[in-house]
């Protein structure tokens, strides 16, 4: 009797788990300003990332992966809506976002998923269409954060990448109804600036040295007026106390060694620098400062000592070890977390039917053309890494260099949960590139627009087309540049070749193609004059 019981009941538990089964989950993994050169399934040369790198190991790596806009709030707009942020109206990371627009969780979340959404979103205003949230008040914070809830707000005590996968863990573990699929977005806020690790972390990776890039000291000669003008040069305008750690104390007792101290604090050459200065480490308690302390102490003795004998450009490759050390450790730790994450889909059977995505809202310069940052269409903030593992549908290992951007996620997902696709949503669904199915993806080319200018770094509005083989830029606003790269002959954007007389048909090619996307985006001269004046 028991055993005719037993088996009844593992007919019925095999019979729900095959209705599961047909929808697979979905676990969106994105970091903030995560560079493609910090995971090693990308770039080996300066950190290694096991587990990030797992999910290429057994999925898909995009190497042409891009945003359509490239800076925070924006870029979560578009992959929210599938929209390009003309359209979708968030343009920059100023205004909130317009909650009025149809988000993907919403959809999913009519279609009888679970939804949740734990960590950074950046929008002003709370996610719709998720059952449960906990999100950072903007940019949030990297030591005892406080977060947003869907009940009430509450600060955790800790240290912010754990913070958000302990919550995202809890929710898969104890929360959800299990009986149903479910969407996670889990949204980390490291490796944003300014780059505070854990305090472990911190002492950790205080020790290393990293290789400098081949542009560290580019002098933006052969780019127009945008390239030059950008405040986001790690010697100019990154900040001695707010990014590289040196404690005021340490820059009053230099005052009258350092002639430049004044600018050192902080104020920036052209415009003045963020406040607070050591945010994070006024948020920490005794313990955590005690902790912190034992690396700060060798940072600012570093500093002291070393500084007044240093040129110009030992000055620079000194910012540029204590930038990487700090962003590089806040990374170890989004790594180790990610670890975390994927034991448990192991460990609970969910890994099969589970898609998971690890990606950034975009990319960002670790010392390319002597940058930190983001905004350009120049690869490495136009270029975002992009990670997928899918079982069965993807096969292990893979590679793709198709053009996809952000604004093709909302209807990949949509598509695999087998729920209808709003007809003006802009992108397109990556699954006949997941199956290897190339002949059915015919995208050759993609539209960019940046919005925000002039704010913070300085970067120049511009729209532009890129193709595996060029990139045409407008620079517009106070400027009227065109640039056009070469990206097979000259990878690291060095040489404008708009007015070279071997690029004329190629100019005059793409600038007709440009005009194209931006017919069939519904992007126009009209809607760059509105976003100038709102
Ligand atoms: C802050 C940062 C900037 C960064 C913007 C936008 N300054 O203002 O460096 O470009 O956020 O970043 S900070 O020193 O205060 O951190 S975004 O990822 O939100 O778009
Ligand atoms: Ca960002």
């Amino acid at each position: 009797m028991i055993k005719k019981f037993f088996f009844l009941f593992l007919i019925i538990a095999g019979c729900s788990e095959n209705i599961n089964n047909q929808k697979p989950n979905i676990l969106f993994i994105m970091s903030d300003d995560h560079a493609y050169q910090a995971i090693s399934a990308y770039d080996q040369r300066l950190i290694k990332t096991p587990n990030i790198d797992r999910i290429a190991k057994e999925g898909m790596l995009f190497t042409n992966a891009s945003v359509t806009n490239s800076i925070c709030a924006p870029s979560r707009a578009v992959i929210l809506t599938g929209k390009h942020s003309h359209i979708n109206g968030k343009i920059d990371n100023g205004k909130p976002f317009d909650t009025t627009q149809v988000t993907f969780p919403q959809l999913f979340q009519k279609a009888g998923y679970q939804t949740a959404m734990f960590g950074k979103l950046h929008f002003g205003n709370n996610p719709k269409g998720v059952d449960d949230f906990l999100i950072l008040p903007g940019q949030g914070s990297y030591i005892n954060p406080r977060f947003i809830g869907r009940d009430n707000d509450t600060i955790i005590t800790g240290y912010v990448t754990d913070i958000i996968t302990d919550v995202t863990l809890n929710w898969l573990d104890k929360k959800r109804d299990k009986s149903k699929p479910f969407m996670m977005m889990y949204l980390h806020k490291a490796p944003h600036r300014p780059w505070w690790p854990s305090p472990e972390k911190f002492a950790e990776f205080y020790n290393k040295k990293f290789p400098e890039p081949e542009t560290l000291f580019d002098n933006y000669n052969g780019r127009g007026i945008a390239a030059k003008t950008a405040e986001m040069n790690i010697l100019t305008h990154m900040q001695y106390m707010h990014d590289s750690k040196i404690r005021p104390s340490t820059l009053e007792s230099m005052e009258k060694v350092e002639p430049e101290i004044k600018y050192i604090r902080g104020e920036s050459v052209v415009r003045p620098g963020p406040n607070g200065f050591m945010g994070p480490f006024n948020r920490a308690n005794d313990d955590q400062k005690r902790k912190y302390n034992v690396t700060l102490d060798k940072i600012n003795a570093d500093f002291k000592n070393n500084w007044p004998l240093m040129n110009d450009k030992e000055k620079m490759s000194w910012k540029f070890q204590r930038y990487m050390q700090d962003y590089l450790a806040t990374i170890s730790s989004v790594d180790d977390n990610v670890g975390r994450v994927l034991n448990y889909l192991d460990e609970n059977k969910l890994s099969k039917n589970t898609i998971v995505v690890y990606t950034s809202d975009q990319g960002f310069y670790l010392g390319e053309h002597g940058w930190f940052d983001k905004r350009f269409i120049y690869d490495e903030s136009f270029k975002t890494p992009l990670l997928v593992r899918w079982p069965n549908q993807i096969k292990p290992g893979t590679t793709s260099d198709e053009m996809v951007q952000n604004l093709d996620f909302a209807q990949t997902f949509l598509e695999a949960a087998m729920i209808d696709i709003p007809s003006d949503m802009q992108g397109e669904s990556l699954i006949p590139i997941f199956k290897g199915q190339n002949d059915q993806w015919d995208r050759e080319s993609v539209y960019y627009h940046y919005y925000e200018y002039p704010s913070v770094h300085m970067v120049k509005r511009h729209y532009g087309i890129v193709n595996k083989k060029y990139k045409l830029v407008h620079f517009y606003y106070d400027v009227d540049e065109w640039e056009l790269y070469d990206r097979e002959n000259d990878p690291n954007e060095m040489k404008n070749v708009y007015n070279d007389p071997n690029y004329i048909d190629i100019v005059e090619s793409l600038t007709d193609e440009l005009y194209e996307l931006r017919k069939k985006y519904k992007d126009s001269k009209e809607l760059d004059q509105k976003f100038l004046t709102n």
